[in-house]
């Protein structure tokens, strides 16, 4: 039986390396769908967790975990060999960046690696995790040949980006169309075969460096969009503008304007470092993808403008940012996640720390801090805390806050995402970025 009919009948094994936020829900997606689905991971703890019916990405629940085990569908391992048993395997491994700015696909590498040891005949690979135009055929497709097995006929090669958002319950795995491009016409079928069985839309494209651009595309145009906004924020401060207002105006244009916000820096494992992995490309063909670079510098500057804003309010109480009490309210990357991946509440805490600054912070998601440099715990926050600190400041807006409350019992707020919009003036002092 070939391997479009095993799909199609639910006798392919399907097979996910990486069971972080992308691999886990679309093992379990598969899981849905009728396959027998074998999970990889080299975190033996996560192994052990799925195995145990247990979930650690918050927007999969351990119910969803254990309904999959009970029905035999579900297996999570470390051992690489089982790929010997998986007709379609899916790649979900991180791709961050290296200190220099330059692309680290070592765990794309590394499941490559695995993935060539076993190899066989009627096998679909399909990478999705983020990277530049030309990993999947310059890179795996000739990993993957040394075997001997001809793509496109013996087995089936295709990229196809992920596109999951944390926290977000509207869009799911599920209903969030795919983009599929396979090194060959046939690859490019299987792929959708496969994907058609768990997602309701599926897009094909004609190669896979197109679907690895769409990815940087989608990416690039949020990275430099947010740092538009963050430079309007700027000018806008020096003209005396509310920078909310003119943006909750703009965005009464009911065509060709999208309404982006300043915040106090960009954050998660996404949007600060994707579009880096195009400029690196594009480097190595003597191009300088411009918008990349500036919108890189005026994201990685508004930590600073933020304790710029906290010099101010303290001076205006003839008091230094040293030996200041500071509190900072929310640090994850985005509201309503517990993800503090290379979220600027940590950029923040280290500039105010820098400067003497005694720093405390609250975040319901984050119970601590491990990061380079800062090991914090978040605080029991109370009236009395508020009043004990000189600022506080709001620097990522999560939902179960109480902002009216915030600002009556703190002595001066700093605002960074309009968060205190709604409150009412308690003549406390509220800077707004
Ligand atoms: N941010 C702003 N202003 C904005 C939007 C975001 O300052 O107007 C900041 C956020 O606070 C955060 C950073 O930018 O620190 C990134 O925010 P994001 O909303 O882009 O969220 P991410 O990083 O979770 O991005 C994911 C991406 N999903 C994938 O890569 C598959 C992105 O493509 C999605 O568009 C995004 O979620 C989304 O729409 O939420």
């Amino acid at each position: 039986m070939d391997l479009k009919e095993k799909i199609l009948q639910r006798k392919a094994v399907a097979g996910v390396i990486g069971l972080g936020y992308v691999g886990l829900p679309l093992a379990l997606e598969f899981c849905r769908a009728g396959f027998q689905v074998i999970g990889f991971d080299v975190n033996i703890n996560r192994v052990n967790a799925i195995n145990r019916g247990d979930s650690y990405i918050q927007d999969i629940s351990s119910e969803a975990v254990q309904a999959a085990l009970q029905q035999k569908q579900l297996l999570a391992s470390t051992d690489f060999s089982l790929l010997k048993e998986i007709d379609a395997v899916s790649i979900c491994v991180p791709t961050p960046l290296r200190k220099t700015k330059d692309p680290d696909i070592s765990y794309i590498v590394a499941a490559v690696e695995q993935i060539t040891r076993y190899l066989h005949k009627g096998q679909l690979i399909v990478l999705e995790s983020t990277t530049y135009p030309g990993t999947t055929d310059e890179v795996i497709l000739p990993e993957l040949s040394k075997t001997g097995l001809k793509v496109g006929e013996d087995f089936y090669l295709a990229f196809s980006p992920e596109r999951v958002d944390p926290g977000n319950t509207r869009f799911t795995t599920r209903n969030i169309p795919k983009v599929i491009g396979g090194i060959t016409p046939r690859c490019t079928e299987m792929a959708m075969t496969l994907y058609q069985q768990i997602i309701e839309k599926v897009i094909p494209v004609s190669s896979t460096k197109t679907a690895e651009m769409v990815k940087l595309l989608e990416n690039t145009f949020r990275s430099v969009n947010i740092a538009l906004v963050n430079e309007i924020a700027l000018m806008c401060d020096k003209l005396g503008i509310d920078v909310w207002e003119v943006i909750n105006a703009a965005a009464t244009k009911p065509f060709g304007f999208m309404p982006f916000y300043p915040g106090p820096g960009l954050g998660g494992h996404c949007i600060p470092l994707d579009p880096f992995y195009l400029a690196w490309k594009l480097k190595t063909l003597n191009y300088t993808a411009r918008f990349i670079e500036l919108a890189g510098e005026i994201n990685a500057f508004m930590p600073n403008y933020v304790i710029s804003k906290v010099a101010g309010v303290l001076n205006d109480k003839e008091r230094s940012v040293k030996n200041s009490k500071i509190l900072i309210i929310g640090v994850a990357y985005k509201k309503d996640v517990n993800d503090i991946r290379e979220s600027p509440a940590l950029d923040i805490i280290r500039l105010l720390e820098k400067q003497g600054a005694r720093v405390y912070y609250h975040d319901p998601y984050i119970p601590e801090i491990t990061e380079e440099g800062i090991t914090l715990k978040s605080v029991n926050l109370t009236e009395s805390l508020l009043a004990e600190m000189d600022c506080t400041v709001i620097v990522t807006d999560h939902s179960a806050y109480d902002y009216q409350w915030l600002v009556d019992h703190s002595n001066v707020v700093i605002d960074t995402r309009n968060a205190t919009k709604n409150v009412r003036d308690s003549g406390r002092v509220i800077r707004k970025l």
